[in-house]
């Protein structure tokens, strides 16, 4: 038996139907290898954040255990995003499916194009609301509880989009 880790992963969307790219990529995250999903967020739909001339996001997070490395998660997220036909063009631009590795543990890592926790996780609130409404104690290392990461940002522009369901 591997060893299991409690892993959130964000997800965002902003092109080609995005409530159904986060729906699809959560039945995606649930089939992945060696890994339940053990929570998902409602939806939130969010002003884009960054670069402002594009449409606005759907955002969730999904919780997962799994028997992953953090290279290994991270490798499956991004062919899933490839599935959901991402393209890379400039930093922040809008995007089908982005997926997120925020929290691996209490793990900190800084590897090439791995950075556990996420580095702006905590002043993003599309990331720290639907991640403070799954798992208010979920510890961002360094830096306290998810709820309390959430009272420290301006979460007016992102609002409930549709409700969790199981
Ligand atoms: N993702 C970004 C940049 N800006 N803004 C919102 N509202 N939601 C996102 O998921 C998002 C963003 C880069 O990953
Ligand atoms: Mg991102
Ligand atoms: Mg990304």
């Amino acid at each position: 038996m591997p060893e299991l880790h409690l892993a959130y992963v964000a997800l965002g969307a902003n092109l080609d139907d995005p409530v159904r790219q986060i729906e699809t990529a959560r039945t995606e995250l649930a089939k992945l290898d060696a890994t339940r999903l053990l929570g998902f967020s409602s939806l939130y739909a969010s002003k884009p954040h960054g670069y402002s001339d594009q449409p606005d996001y759907v955002n969730a997070v999904a919780e997962l255990e799994t028997g992953l490395t953090p290279r290994a998660l991270l490798d499956h997220l991004l062919d899933i995003e490839r599935r959901h036909g991402r393209e890379r063009t400039f930093r922040n631009s809008p995007r089908t499916l982005d997926l997120d590795i925020l929290l691996y543990d209490d793990l900190r890592l800084d590897e090439c194009g791995l950075h556990i926790p996420h580095p702006r996780m905590h002043e993003r609130a599309f990331v720290l609301l639907p991640l403070a409404e799954i798992a208010p104690d979920a510890v961002l290392p360094g830096r306290g509880n998810a709820a309390g990461a959430l009272a420290g940002v301006a979460r007016d522009s992102v609002r409930l989009l549709a409700p969790h369901s199981s």
